[in-house]
């Protein structure tokens, strides 16, 4: 079984448009589980170490201060190749380009004001989670339903 875990911001435009439900319901009807969901501020350091691959573009410090305009609600999704599945629920960085469905695609105008962050890659989403998750704020435990999410070879 190829459990990955994929770490999802809900950014403050999510947070200000009241969007926080619909787009916990998203995740939770496609089946994936929670392990972590807390709210928080992003700091400076934090978003430098986050967004370190744009750091020299020049949308940087909008994006940043962008991000700091309220707190986020931080999340951790498992399931079985979860990373992808998170990202075609999360739909292309443009919103109002963004496929129809998605959430972006679903909720947004803008490129910037896109609604979520999520984790683009295994290795991304596992630097994510330490970044902003402490161990004990993720939870381990059975979800039964489970067993009418995935098949039996799925889960083996
Ligand atoms: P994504 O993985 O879809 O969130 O997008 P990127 O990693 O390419 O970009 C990270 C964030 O930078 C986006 F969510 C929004 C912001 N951004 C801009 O503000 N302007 C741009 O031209 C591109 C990205």
């Amino acid at each position: 079984m190829n459990l990955e875990q994929a770490v999802v911001l809900i950014k403050p435009d999510g947070l200000q448009r009241g969007l926080v439900g619909e787009i916990i319901s998203r995740f939770e009807q496609k089946g994936l589980k929670l392990a972590a969901m807390k709210m928080t501020y992003l700091n400076d350091t934090l978003l430098d170490e986050w967004y370190a691959h744009h750091k020299d573009k020049p949308f940087f410090p909008q994006l940043k201060s962008f991000m700091q305009k309220s707190p986020v609600v931080a999340m951790l999704w498992e399931g079985i190749e979860c990373v992808d599945a998170v990202r075609k629920l999360t739909g292309i960085t443009k919103s109002r380009a963004a496929e129809a469905g998605s959430i972006r695609g679903d909720l947004g105008m803008s490129q910037q004001l896109n609604l979520i962050h999520a984790s683009d890659s295994v290795a991304m989403a596992d630097k994510e989670r330490d970044l902003i998750f402490k161990p004990e704020e993720i939870f381990h435990y059975q979800k039964d339903i489970e067993l009418f999410i995935y098949s039996e070879a799925e889960r083996a």
